[in-house]
């Protein structure tokens, strides 16, 4: 496929389908539009989840099995903390840190927040360009049966146990999508959108309630393709099939789609879903296409990558 790929993701998920499509695309054909309404301060240092994701699998730093921070990392910092009475419900790795630490600094002195990301990408040797969804702050805020929780304090504090009634991306409103990302997708430069696998309500709908981002996805003149990040009516990691149930979205990767409906043109399932593609067929919803999308391995990732970018200029195509 020619031409500048755009993928709008959040964390594990849509960062391993990013460094698949990394590794296939030509150096400098990949822009990541990164969720950031995850972000928080802990500590006094700013924690962008998602960007850190988005790095560290993009470097190859990631840790096989875990969803976050970097493989191998230490525990000293964490342990000095708890000796000294500090929250600790949220773990900071020991080389981690010094990605915190860097970005607050930078922060500090007034720079945005992708001046900083695009030096530590650099830093880090990655060659596409990865931006935060804006360099404005938007903050999701969930309307639990427990009271209003950050993201951060529903996530990994509460650990996604409260019922949740609401959502809302505070700030998302008056939020400016990044330029660089941002223009590319409204004047029609691009070659394909990539609707990454990743929590449709937690990290992909902060991304398209920035003003003007729905209008130019649904304007696209090239296909905007999603991958479900539910398999067999289950969510690969975290709380989107829960949360899909609880606010009335629906359940499996149909509705998915379908909560996508009028943005997108193709729609990707695992290869065990094809009961579900048959109803979007029937419902004459966006075509699908099986794949495997359960990124074990960097070769899957790869694979994924792949089959999304051939569907996709087969959907450029008419085909
Ligand atoms: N997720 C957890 O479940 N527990 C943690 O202690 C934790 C720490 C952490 C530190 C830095 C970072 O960049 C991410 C971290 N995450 C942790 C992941 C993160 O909270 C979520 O996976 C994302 O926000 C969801 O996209």
């Amino acid at each position: 496929m020619k031409g500048t790929v755009l993928a709008l993701s959040g964390g594990v998920g849509g960062a391993r389908l990013c460094a698949g499509l990394a590794a296939v695309l030509p150096p400098g054909q990949l822009l990541i539009a990164v969720n950031t309404a995850d972000d928080f301060e802990h500590l006094g240092l700013p924690i962008c989840p998602d960007l850190d994701t988005m790095m560290y699998n993009l470097a190859g730093l990631a840790p096989p099995g875990r969803g976050w921070g970097l493989a191998d990392d230490g525990s000293g910092f964490m342990t000095a903390l708890r000796r000294l009475g500090g929250a600790d419900w949220f773990e900071l790795g020991d080389q981690d840190l010094a990605t915190h630490v860097l970005r607050g600094a930078a922060l500090a002195t007034g720079e945005p927040l992708s001046v900083v990301t695009e030096r530590l990408c650099r830093q880090l040797g990655i060659t596409a360009q990865i931006l935060p969804m804006s360099d404005d702050p938007v903050h999701t805020r969930l309307h639990t049966e427990r009271g209003t929780l950050s993201f951060q304090q529903y996530f990994v504090r509460e650990a996604c146990a409260p019922q949740v009634l609401a959502l809302e991306y505070q700030g998302a409103e008056r939020a400016a999508p990044h330029p660089t990302w941002f223009a590319p997708l409204r004047d029609g430069s691009l070659s394909a959108v990539v609707l990454c696998p990743s929590n449709p309500l937690l990290s992909i709908d902060p991304i398209l309630a920035l003003p003007g981002v729905r209008e130019a996805l649904r304007q696209s003149p090239v296909p905007v393709v999603a991958v479900s990040p539910i398999i067999a009516g289950c969510a690969v990691k975290g709380p989107a099939a829960a949360l899909m149930t609880q606010l009335g979205i629906g359940e499996g990767a149909a509705a998915v789609a379908r909560h996508y409906s009028g943005l997108i043109d193709g729609f990707v399932l695992d290869s065990s879903d094809g009961a579900e593609a048959d109803v979007l067929s029937a419902e004459g919803g966006p075509k699908s296409l099986l794949s495997e999308i359960l990124m074990l391995t960097p070769a899957i990732g790869r694979q994924l990558a792949t089959a999304v970018l051939d569907f996709a200029a087969e959907l450029a195509g008419g085909a």
